[in-house]
């Protein structure tokens, strides 16, 4: 009796104790959107377990492997239980089938869509590829995750865009051009030989998205890149990324022929440097049979390219697509150009340099063109060559990394950027040609589309730096499969997946991503104020006069004057709006008709201007700078509702930088409206309060800023 009870004392004391042992981990955010924790409520633990109590893999397809055993792992998480993978469903019902091929019955997707229905009793995940099949994993997965019923089940979907694409700027010494999150994930010192078991969870990362390429390295390439060493690294990355459906691609340095080729010349037509890129392509299939292509940035911003030698751009990728010709490789060629000319528009640079090249590329060329005419603002009008390019496919490439959205700090949701782009009317073949349609093809029949976004990922555990931003990389993904996707809804998805699925909390998350762009752009560029940096693209420089190029000044961008603020791109300016359709033309031409958020990209507007708000232009601008500063206020509360409802670590870490994010923003808006008010001479307007600090306690904050 008296053994029994010790029994069962130190029994009670085991289970106490190892209670306390483990602790429920903090959420590092390493699991990104995969977390695949367990769902709490029984019944739909229950219900789930039932329709899926096997798995049927009958191939032994790397692909087919991988999306099992995911499924195999995400459905452990979620309904705390094995769910075995088998070859044959025999009669048994009550499992989820993956297939694909010509008999999974799915005759009219794409190759890479999927269907995911309820047949014979079984959930069917079916498509024609393997890649398919593991994209509607991820969706039967991201279903349940979402606690959506599996009866009637209907996911169908086509990918719109073939190549979706990331672009890394990680250079060999590990750092990451405008990158925010850490240093490289790409170990090149330990490669090929160590495989971070990372790779594989970024791979996985991508593949839940439809992500099908990475480009590796920085488009400022080393030449390095090309050389016998890196190829085995790459190669060796590129076996980790294939059972998910990810191709890898490289940045070439365009001289690479001179410089580790040993050739005097890289001049695209001379027949020694086509055979010397014919040659490193066939070393490259060799070692990557599934090799993506190449990405290049040449006569841009200092690197060279074919101008170089008197050619042009078509020269110079058309000599590349030849010697991808014998495989199945692209050359995405990159159209943000623009020379170091004073008088010039930076603007207009990219289409004057492009436009008469319209139909002599290759059709293996893509032409990669950025959101916008300058640089990733925070809010640009779309690139002229989305209209101007009938004959061309272009590709869209999209910053992820945050380098003009305040880095790792400021938390602003980006998929309003890239949908506001995506669903502006080029008006290349009448009403109704978006610039979406321009990209997936859809307008002038591209036969191969792609879309990049330039990533955000590093080495910090969280992937991102902010735990907020891993919402942009997996929003860009979405929007690359599907850019009709809303907003709204890919925010709540990932809130869903990510944070909580606390309804109330995930509707507040929701609306605060939601306008976060909006807030950002109130205090940081409002009413079409662009670049006010010089060349760290953090602190406020409006006053920023002096660098080598004008260009690369704020005030080249601004042009604050006693008269008034704005760029005149009309007629009686650089008229880069002629570049524009005319019904675009239209909409921003007049600066009494030409929306707010426009309106300074287009026009020089004098101070005292009234505009349709009623306020005049100096008025209209403090609302903007204030109302945006306190709205991080706003954010701030928002968050502080959801205490409960995310993970502790995860509040904390976001709590903080939402600080840092507020303090910031004030700092933009004093720094812009006391830099304006010198030119305006105009008072602050009420109810607004003139900053307590002065511009040259502004200026020499950011002086010590940039000194670190
Ligand atoms: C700018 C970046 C610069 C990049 C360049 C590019 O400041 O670091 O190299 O774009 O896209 O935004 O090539």
């Amino acid at each position: 009796m008296h053994c029994k009870k010790l029994i069962g004392f130190l029994s009670f004391l085991l289970i106490v104790i190892s209670s306390y042992a483990k602790p429920p981990l903090p959420d590092d955010g390493y699991r990104l959107w995969l977390k695949y924790d367990r769902i709490s409520d029984a019944s739909k633990r229950e219900a789930y377990a039932r329709s899926a109590q096997f798995i049927v893999l009958n191939s032994s397809s790397p692909i087919l492997k991988a999306a099992a055993e995911e499924l195999q792992m995400g459905l452990q998480g979620l309904l705390g239980k094995n769910v075995p993978i088998i070859a044959s469903a025999g009669n048994r019902t009550g499992g989820v089938v993956l297939t694909s091929g010509s008999n999974a019955g799915v005759q009219s997707m794409n190759a890479e869509g999927y269907q995911v229905t309820n047949r014979a009793s079984n959930i069917v995940v079916a498509s024609k590829t393997d890649a398919g099949v593991l994209y509607g994993t991820f969706a039967l997965l991201r279903h349940i995750q979402t606690l959506q019923p599996l009866n009637a089940l209907s996911l169908t979907s086509n990918p719109k865009v073939r190549y979706r694409m990331l672009n890394h700027w990680d250079n060999t010494n590990g750092t990451i051009e405008r990158g925010y999150a850490g240093e490289s994930l790409w170990k090149w010192y330990e490669l090929p030989e160590r495989l971070d078991p990372r790779y594989r969870d970024y791979a996985r990362a991508n593949a839940s998205l439809g992500i099908n390429g990475t480009v590796v390295n920085n488009v400022n390439a080393s030449a390095r890149f090309l050389t016998a060493e890196y190829l085995q690294k790459v190669a060796a990355l590129a076996n980790v990324f294939r059972p998910y459906g990810i191709r890898v691609y490289l940045s070439v340095y365009f001289p690479a022929p001179k410089v580790i080729g040993g050739l005097k010349t890289a001049d695209p037509l001379d027949s020694d440097v086509r055979k010397w890129w014919a040659d490193k392509t066939k070393e490259i299939y060799r070692l990557i049979p599934d090799f993506g292509g190449y990405l290049v940035k040449a006569n841009s911003e200092g690197e060279p390219g074919p101008q170089d030698y008197g050619r042009n751009h078509a020269d110079g990728a058309n000599m590349l697509a030849e010697a991808l010709k014998p495989y199945d490789g692209i050359v995405l060629w990159r159209a943000f150009v623009y020379k170091a000319d004073p008088k010039a528009d930076r603007f207009k640079a990219a289409l004057d340099e492009f436009g008469d090249l319209d139909g002599k590329f290759d059709p293996k060329v893509i032409v990669q063109v950025k959101n916008g005419p300058i640089d990733f603002q925070p809010r640009e009008p779309f690139s002229p060559l989305f209209g101007k390019m009938p004959k061309t496919p272009l590709a869209m490439e999209f910053q992820i990394t945050q380098e003009y959205l305040g880095f790792a700090t400021h938390l602003v949701y980006e998929a309003p950027i890239f949908k506001e782009c995506l669903e502006t009317d080029t008006y290349a073949g009448g009403k109704g040609s978006s610039v979406a349609r321009v990209v997936d093809g859809s307008l002038h029949g591209y036969a191969i589309t792609a879309m990049a976004g330039v990533a955000n990922t590093g080495s910090d555990r969280n992937w991102t730096g902010h735990p907020m931003a891993q919402a942009n990389w997996y929003a860009f993904g979405r929007l690359a499969w599907d850019h009709t996707l809303s907003s709204e809804a890919i925010a709540r998805e990932w809130v869903n997946m990510t944070l909580t699925t606390d309804p109330q909390a995930v509707k507040r998350i929701t609306d605060l991503m939601l306008r976060s762009r909006e807030i950002y752009v109130n205090y940081n560029t409002p009413m079409g104020l662009s670049r006010p940096w010089a060349g760290v693209h953090f602190a406020p420089e409006p006053w920023q006069d002096k660098s080598p190029r004008p260009d690369w000044t704020a005030v080249y961008y601004h042009r604050a004057d006693s008269t008034g603020l704005g760029f005149d791109r009309t007629q009686t300016g650089s008229n880069a709006l002629a570049q524009y359709s005319p019904e675009v033309q239209k909409k921003w031409n007049n600066p009494e008709t030409c929306p707010l958020p426009y309106l300074l990209w287009f026009h020089h507007v004098p101070w005292t201007k009234k505009l349709a708000t009623g306020r005049t232009l100096w008025d209209e601008l403090c609302t903007h700078f204030y109302t945006g500063a306190d709205s991080v206020g706003w954010m701030q509360q928002q968050w502080v509702q959801v205490k409960g409802a995310v993970d502790p670590e995860t509040y904390a870490n976001v709590a903080g930088r939402l600080a840092t994010q507020h303090k910031e923003a004030i700092w933009w808006r004093d720094a812009w409206v006391l830099y304006l008010q010198q030119y305006a001479r105009q008072p602050i307007p009420a109810p607004f309060k003139k900053p307590d600090r002065t511009l040259d306690d502004v200026k020499q904050l950011v002086h010590i800023y940039l000194m670190r």
